[in-house]
């Protein structure tokens, strides 16, 4: 077995993950040591889509080049990877709907939730056309509800959440490609009808599908996951917090939430802050609510709640010893959480009828019995503190202070604190004059088949160094502010404009500097990136691809990802994955993902400005990004 130090950095993971290889148990990181990768699977050229195969096209033309239908390696790579997108679409789309009914249910009285954020509620209804003057909060909260769930429901025209968001010129661009979708339901089930045997065969169709359904994800997903949360939850706001497995406290009675949907884990905070004193009647000094993953994020940017760690280490939590309950929703839970969990006291507790773990405790939540569930759940996790096993308890020491709750709102009033009549233009003007290079949001994931939080970390100091921004979100953001790059202390690592322009703007806002990562949120949050991306490419009267701008995952593992860099592409930004996205078995869907627009006939790059760059190496990729962020500068006229 490798050295617990080649499959993460973060040490407090390390500690653990020795303690369960001699406790006998084996985590993720140990499953992807045991599981090969088949060599047609990564490259895309396998087909399960019907009962003539599987099938499966040999490389370099030798042996079958057709499966039984006939489809060709460029049909099976690109049906393979819309599927994958469909994926990611189907979670985010399901997320935000979740979110649309359960603010009409609140509105109804039928759920015990309190509408936080009027102002943004008005921005998003004027956005919408819906008039907000002389209605009640609960009114208007009904018409914005009703618009989102039209985004599920329209039979013509396209998403209201697309014409809320989009950018002008891009939205030009996709009229005139005929590739605005309809509304969410339909496109997946079109998008599922197109990838079936005997759909499309078209290769590039396929491809220019897969941009629609890139679409649904960006605005009937994303964005209106985020819109809609912030009106329910509030906008996040600047807050400090901690980092790493040392949050989890030996003296209090920890329950993680692990998942995606804040409906849940907003709830059983509420519940522990009220029954922390029934923690104290079975010996524990309170009660202690920490986050894994995007719930991690969402608790985080709106409350201040402390990570404990992200996607790939999500087991080790349970490894301390100390862990009273896990409570899951849905996305990114790993069933083997149920395994590591009978080998402790930890009760792992499914909670949506449509995602449960056998073995596992379920509560169901809804949205209308909220407060009983979040009960139930806390309860649960008192009554189990006292069957700890007292040898088994170890935990970590380490924990990071960082700080998170960039929303686009923050950082414009960050900045107002510079200009306050223009606030973007400090930004700008840093931008045109070089002291910021670029921008390049770090999202993602962290996967257990790669050195946990190297990558993202390597990449993001590469950036920084050479003086470009980074904004992050998701599991990825958890990786840069547990090394420190989302405290002002991690301006140390930027190269002399970036430093500059981050202390002067931290300083006008009472901190030292602000931190070299900015921390958006959770990877439906990315829509915040889009925003911010809308914003400046309007006030410099450009297009989105026109920006020195990119994305990056380097640590992905989750078809989210490819749904979200999609999205991206779409919008004309460069998405750089560090992980393979298993299409490289057709030389065609390659060229067509990562070509530029001069070197094959039909690319993204052409038709939208991004393209995707597959690169493993961190720091290679830096290299890349940065001369593609810089040939979009001369695109600009700046130097
Ligand atoms: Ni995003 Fe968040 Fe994490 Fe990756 Fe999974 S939790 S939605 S997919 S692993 S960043
Ligand atoms: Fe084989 Fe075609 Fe069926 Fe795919 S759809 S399994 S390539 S016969």
């Amino acid at each position: 077995k490798p050295d617990v130090n080649e499959l993460t950095m973060d040490t407090g993971v390390q500690q653990l993950l020795v303690k369960a290889r001699e406790e006998g148990i084996d985590t993720a990181f140990d499953r992807a040591i045991k599981m090969s990768q088949c060599g047609f699977g990564s490259t895309g050229v396998c087909c399960r889509l019907c009962l003539e195969g599987p099938c499966r096209i040999a490389p370099n033309g030798k042996g079958p080049q057709l499966g039984v239908c006939g489809a060709n390696v460029d049909t099976i790579v690109s049906r393979n990877f819309l599927n994958a997108v469909i994926q990611g679409v189907s979670s985010h789309a399901e997320h935000a709907r979740e979110i649309a009914h359960a603010l009409i249910e609140i509105v109804e009285d039928k759920a015990p939730y309190v509408i936080q954020d009027q102002a943004k509620l008005n921005s998003i209804a004027r956005g919408l056309g819906t008039p907000c003057d002389g209605k009640d909060v609960n009114e208007l909260v009904k018409e914005v509800a009703h618009k989102a769930l039209e985004d599920f429901q329209k039979q013509s025209g396209t998403l209201n959440w697309l014409k809320l968001h989009a950018h002008e010129k891009s939205y030009k661009n996709w009229q005139q490609l005929g590739l605005l979708p309809v509304n969410a339901h339909l496109e997946i089930a079109k998008g599922i009808a197109r990838m079936v045997m005997g759909g499309d065969a078209d290769p590039a169709n396929l491809l220019l599908g897969t941009i629609t359904m890139g679409l649904v994800d960006g605005y009937a997903g994303l964005h209106m996951s985020t819109d809609l949360q912030d009106i329910l939850f509030g906008s996040p706001r600047t807050v400090k917090t901690q980092y790493r497995l040392g949050v989890i406290k030996k003296e209090k009675v920890n329950i993680s939430v692990n998942g995606h949907i804040p409906l849940l884990a907003e709830k059983v905070v509420e519940w522990a802050n009220k029954l922390n004193e029934e923690a104290k009647k079975v010996g524990a000094e309170g009660i202690n609510v920490i986050g894994v993953c995007c719930s991690g994020n969402e608790l985080l940017m709106r409350k201040g709640i402390s990570v404990a760690t992200n996607y790939a280490s999500q087991e080790l939590p349970i490894v301390t010893g100390a862990l009273e309950a896990m409570v899951v929703d849905i996305q990114c839970i790993m069933p083997g959480l149920q395994q590591v969990a009978s080998c402790y006291h930890t009760e792992l507790i499914t909670t949506l009828p449509y995602a449960k773990i056998s073995g596992a405790t379920h509560v169901e939540f809804t949205t209308e019995t909220a407060d009983e569930a979040a009960k139930e759940i806390v309860l649960r996790a008192i009554d189990n503190f006292e069957k700890r096993d007292p040898n088994k308890i170890d935990i970590p020491e380490e924990v990071t202070e960082a700080y998170a709750g960039f929303s686009v709102e923050q950082i414009i009033e960050a900045l107002s604190s510079v200009n306050a009549g223009d606030p973007l233009k400090p930004l700008v003007d840093a931008i045109a004059g070089g002291e910021i290079v670029g921008a390049v949001a770090l999202v993602g994931c962290t996967n257990p088949r790669k050195k946990q939080d190297k990558y993202n970390v390597e990449l993001a100091m590469e950036l920084i160094k050479n003086n470009v921004l980074v904004v992050a979100t998701g599991c990825s953001a958890h990786s840069l502010a547990k090394f420190g790059l989302m405290s002002p202390e991690g301006v140390k690592y930027c190269g002399d404009g970036l430093r500059g322009v981050l202390t002067a703007i931290g300083q006008a806002n009472g901190l030292p500097a602000l931190p070299p990562a900015l921390h958006m949120g959770s990877c439906v949050d990315n829509s915040r990136i889009a925003d911010l991306l809308t914003a400046l490419a309007n006030y410099l009267n450009v297009s989105v691809k026109d920006l020195p701008v990119a994305g990056s995952c380097p640590e992905t593992h989750h078809p989210k990802a490819l749904a979200i860099g999609t999205f991206f592409l779409a919008n004309g930004v460069d998405v750089h994955v560090g992980v393979n996205p298993q299409v490289t078995g057709s030389e065609f869907v390659v060229n067509v993902l990562t070509s530029s627009k001069q070197d094959f006939p039909v690319t993204t790059d052409g038709l939208f400005g991004g393209k995707l760059i597959y690169e493993e190496d961190s720091v290679k990729a830096a290299e890349t990004i940065l001369d593609r962020i810089k040939k979009k500068r001369r695109g600009l006229g700046l130097r």
